[in-house]
């Protein structure tokens, strides 16, 4: 249900436009640093806006967990906005951090539950607009949270063609939801491996940690995301017969150099999954399954909706093995210790 109301998620969450430019209004002045502090998949999400930021704005921006903040936050300042990604508003480590950023530095906390200590704490706040969210895995809550952060960082730059590319995105994501028989399916031939890889490069990377995660949290499988750059210095040991490997291909300036990295893996044996655009011959000849996401998005917008069918993966393997993908053991919705 809550993979489902993504693009209304996103479509509510692109209301809050005009708050986060008076935001910007505000504070804009004076800032030569962001800092972003989460955990989990607030952290992907934070990754995502690092990219943008930098590559759109300009603005050194830096990504720390909040359990190693107080180890290696040491250099904030005045002129450093210290972001906080958090869909509770409520998670330890980042309160933590919250207070210690508050005594030397501005701080925005991106939230999704209203009224939480995150949102009592921080000196701004965007309220991200995906309603109430049960499963213990977060997927409407991250593409509200990107959405927030790409909001942040079109209007940071002024940059009007993103902003409008951004109104399409619940359209675009109500697209890839569409082949949902061809990804229960997939899933059903893939749920025999013990272990997964996710590559991807550039904005695709944090996209590769987050189906990584989707994996380990609900089907109990091991999984990990890798930039497919770092791939040849160590993990590609690991690739062997069978293996499945799945590449996150969205057309743009990685596209070339994912997809020798795509071979790589192919010719040990691996078993590459692919997902990129419709009119990509290359990538359907040279990978084994490939999930087709039409009407075609560039990289910069991939995030917001490449994730998607990561996420029914990771759902449909975990229908599967029969556990319940809203309550996955061991895992709790906030940790507040
Ligand atoms: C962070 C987080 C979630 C994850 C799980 C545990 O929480 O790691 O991403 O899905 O629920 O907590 P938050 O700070 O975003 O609420």
């Amino acid at each position: 249900k809550e993979i489902n109301e993504q693009a209304t998620s996103v479509r509510n969450t692109l209301t809050q436009r005009e708050h986060i430019q008076e935001i910007i209004d505000d504070i804009d002045e004076g800032i030569q640093r962001i800092c972003f502090v989460a955990c989990g998949t607030s952290y992907h999400a934070s990754l995502t806006g690092k990219y943008l930021i930098e590559s759109l704005a300009g603005i050194p921006t830096d990504v720390i967990l909040a359990s190693e903040f107080k180890y290696s936050a040491n250099t904030l300042n005045d002129k450093t906005l210290v972001i906080f990604i958090s869909q509770s508003g409520e998670t330890a480590d980042s309160l933590k951090a919250l207070d210690v950023a508050n005594e030397t530095s501005k701080t925005l906390g991106i939230v999704n539950v209203a009224g939480s200590s995150i949102t009592r704490r921080a000196e701004y706040v965007i309220q991200t607009q995906a309603g109430p969210e049960i499963g213990v895995a977060a997927t409407k809550t991250y593409v509200a949270q990107l959405t927030s952060i790409y909001l942040f960082a079109a209007l940071l730059a002024k940059n009007t063609e993103l902003l409008e590319e951004l109104e399409k995105v619940p359209d675009f994501i109500d697209e890839a939801l569409e082949d949902i028989d061809f990804i229960k399916e997939i899933s059903k031939r893939y749920n025999y491996a013990r272990d997964f890889f996710y590559l991807g490069r550039g904005y695709s990377y944090p996209t590769a940690l987050e189906g990584a995660l989707k994996l380990k949290e609900i089907t109990y499988i091991h999984g990990e995301g890798y930039a497919a750059g770092e791939l040849k210095h160590g993990p590609l040991a690991l690739i062997d017969e069978g293996i499945p490997v799945v590449v996150i291909a969205p057309p743009g300036d990685s596209h070339r150099k994912t997809m020798s990295n795509l071979e790589e893996v192919k010719s040990r044996g691996a078993n590459v999954l692919a997902i990129g655009s419709a009119d990509d011959d290359a990538l359907k000849t040279k990978a084994d399954d490939i999930i087709t996401i039409n009407p075609e998005v560039n990289e910069i917008i991939a995030p917001l909706v490449y994730v998607v069918p990561l996420q029914l993966i990771a759902y449909y393997i975990t229908l599967e093995k029969g556990h319940d993908p809203d309550k996955p053991k061991n895992l709790a919705k906030c940790v507040t210790v």
